[in-house]
């Protein structure tokens, strides 16, 4: 079964388990669970509790789908965005030596690292699939440090519940809970099909959160917060917070 048929039956299951009373009782019972996504009162419908709950009921230590060498697309398709000016292209003319990712919020020790600290930490390099919303994707090899590596080197505090990460383009930024901070596939990625991340894809620096769509694999990131609420951080599209696949 594809994982969109299989998404769909897993929503009408939990659907179904509502009875006549309908999908809000599910959400309510998601909730009791630990499985809705963050304020969902607030910002986040139902449908988006349901979702999530049905993936990290089902998911949570799971794997994106890896692929082999002579799958990567020969021509990947950078997704326009208007590049970065000002501060960015100060510091792509240095060459990003000056590039920093400053890691603050709820971590016992806050950091600024640039990108040889970033390289030095042991890297993972995956051929994943990088899917848009809008209907195409790719399939390129991703090489970065696993945020896990980096967020244990600064100490996460026990009450944090995610990590938004911020893009030196204004405007771009998004949040992960702590299942997909942590998960190994999600990694600070400055390499692409065997050499450095182009800017086109997000270099210096880009998010690449393996288990979600596209827009949630944020360019040009600079600043980590640890969080235990997304209240003062919400998110900048009008997407789904949760954008699993
Ligand atoms: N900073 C920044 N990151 C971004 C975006 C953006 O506009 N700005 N677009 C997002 C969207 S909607 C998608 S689908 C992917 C596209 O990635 P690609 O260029 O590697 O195809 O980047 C995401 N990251
Ligand atoms: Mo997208």
């Amino acid at each position: 079964m594809s994982p969109l048929s299989r998404r769909k039956l897993i929503r009408t299951a939990l659907g179904a388990a509502a009875g006549v009373s309908g999908i809000a009782v599910a959400a309510r019972l998601a909730e009791r669970n630990g499985l809705t996504p963050p304020e969902w009162h607030g910002i986040y419908g139902p449908g988006d509790t349901m979702t999530y709950a049905a993936q990290r009921l089902l998911t949570r230590h799971s794997m994106a789908r890896e692929f082999s060498r002579d799958r990567i697309s020969k021509a990947p398709f950078a997704h326009p965005v208007s590049p970065p000016t000002g501060e960015f292209k100060r510091l792509q003319a240095g060459g990003f030596a000056e590039w920093r990712l400053t890691i603050g919020g709820m971590v016992a020790r806050p950091a600024s690292l640039s990108l040889a600290e970033i390289r030095s930490y042991p890297s993972r390099s995956q051929i994943t699939h990088l899917a848009c919303e809008e209907g195409w994707s790719y399939i390129a090899e991703w090489i970065g440090a696993p945020l896990f590596r980096v967020l244990d080197a600064v100490g996460v505090l026990p009450q944090a519940k995610y990590v938004v990460y911020q893009s030196i383009e204004k405007g771009s930024s998004d949040s992960m809970d702590m299942a997909d901070a942590l998960h190994p596939q999600t990694i600070l990625a400055y390499g692409m099909n065997g050499g450095e991340l182009p800017v086109a894809f997000g270099g210096p620096l880009r998010m690449r959160v393996a288990r979600q769509l596209g827009y949630k694999n944020v360019k040009f990131i600079n600043r980590l917060t640890v969080t235990d609420s997304i209240k003062d951080f919400p998110p900048d599209g009008e997407y789904s917070w949760y954008a699993g696949i």
